[in-house]
């Protein structure tokens, strides 16, 4: 169960292979979900009536709060779908603070609270697309990147955002292998971390985010392949450079820095054209997967003139 981006390791096979491959493990995952689902929600309280709708929300109807938890790539907590739901409850999310540096007027350490505090939520109803070939809709809870990155002042040389994970193998028994190289790096170019479809999400389904999503803040980026949405961030740095980001250097060739949902650019080992929907079914026929994720009428304008191709 191990992510197709890896050099070493095979791919996932349950999520390029036809549903017959899936049964065994879906019917041992229905078993572990159910207790798990009722830790998070526990651990929910409401975040309050506060939360704004969004006219950037889709209108389909999002996907169930027990796939949306309880299937899940979180490489911190092992690489099976089930190990986020699992293992990611040993983590510590309060206090959480978050380093700011790089070209930026004042670096320095925040908390969370005094990082966001002020910032009206709002509930972002979103497609999302991992590069394995899955897809769902998820309510999420946030805010607008551009909110922040306002109020962190970035120097006018910053041209890109780079974004790390948590690092603490006490309590993140994946840590203590070397699947990938920790901590979990992603990164943005500064007019796409500006764009106001990119969000925090602090919470889902108008709870705060379950550990395995992310908690206590994670990137959504709705138009590229879900690795970019890097969870549970500690360090914000502003860049001049591209930033290194973890799956572009374990298999450069797969996955690219854009990782723009593009159906016409396959993966290396496997097309992108379709997508299976999760919680739609096991036999459930595969959906067409669209340009940005079929966000293209709002972003598509920042890769003018790029060749989408090679710059994937
Ligand atoms: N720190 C960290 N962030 C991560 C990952 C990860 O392994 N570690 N996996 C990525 C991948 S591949 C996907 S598809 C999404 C999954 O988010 P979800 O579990 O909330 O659906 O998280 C992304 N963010
Ligand atoms: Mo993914």
């Amino acid at each position: 169960m191990l992510h197709p981006g890896s050099a070493i390791w095979p791919p996932e096979w349950a999520d390029v292979a036809p549903p017959r491959a899936v049964l065994g493990r879906r019917a041992l995952l229905t078993g572990a979900a159910a207790g798990l689902v009722l830790a998070a929600s526990r651990a929910g309280a409401d975040m309050g009536a506060d939360i704004r709708d969004s006219p950037l929300s889709t209108d389909m109807t999002p996907t169930s709060f027990n796939d949306i938890t309880t299937y899940n790539n979180f490489y911190e907590f092992g690489t099976g779908k089930s190990d986020p739901a699992r293992h990611a409850g040993a983590m510590t999310t309060t206090p959480w603070s978050i380093t700011v540096d790089g070209l930026v007027e004042a670096p320095r350490d925040w908390s969370l609270e005094e990082l966001t505090e002020g910032i009206p939520l709002e509930e972002r109803i979103y497609r999302f697309r991992c590069v394995e070939a899955w897809s769902r809709v998820v309510p999420w809870v946030g805010f607008p990147l551009a909110s922040l990155i306002e109020r962190l002042r970035p120097l006018p040389e910053a041209r890109y955002v780079a974004f790390e994970t948590l690092v603490r193998p006490e309590e993140m028994r994946g840590q203590r292998t070397r699947i990938l190289d920790w901590p979990y790096r992603e990164g943005l170019r500064m007019d796409e971390a500006m764009h106001p479809l990119t969000i925090l999400a602090t919470g889902l389904y108008r709870q705060p985010l379950p550990n395995q999503n992310g908690a206590p803040i994670r990137l959504v980026v709705p138009w590229k392949y879900g690795f970019k949405s890097i969870k549970s961030i500690t360090r914000i740095r502003f860049t001049e450079e591209e930033p290194a980001t973890t799956w572009n250097m374990m298999a450069p060739e797969e996955y690219g820095f854009y990782a723009n949902v593009n159906p016409e650019v396959a993966h290396p080992r496997w097309s992108q054209a379709n997508e299976r929907v999760v919680g739609g079914g096991l036999f459930a026929a595969r959906v067409p997967t669209r340009m940005f994720n079929g966000y293209a009428d709002q972003v598509a304008h920042l890769y003018d003139g790029m060749d989408l191709t090679r710059q994937f």
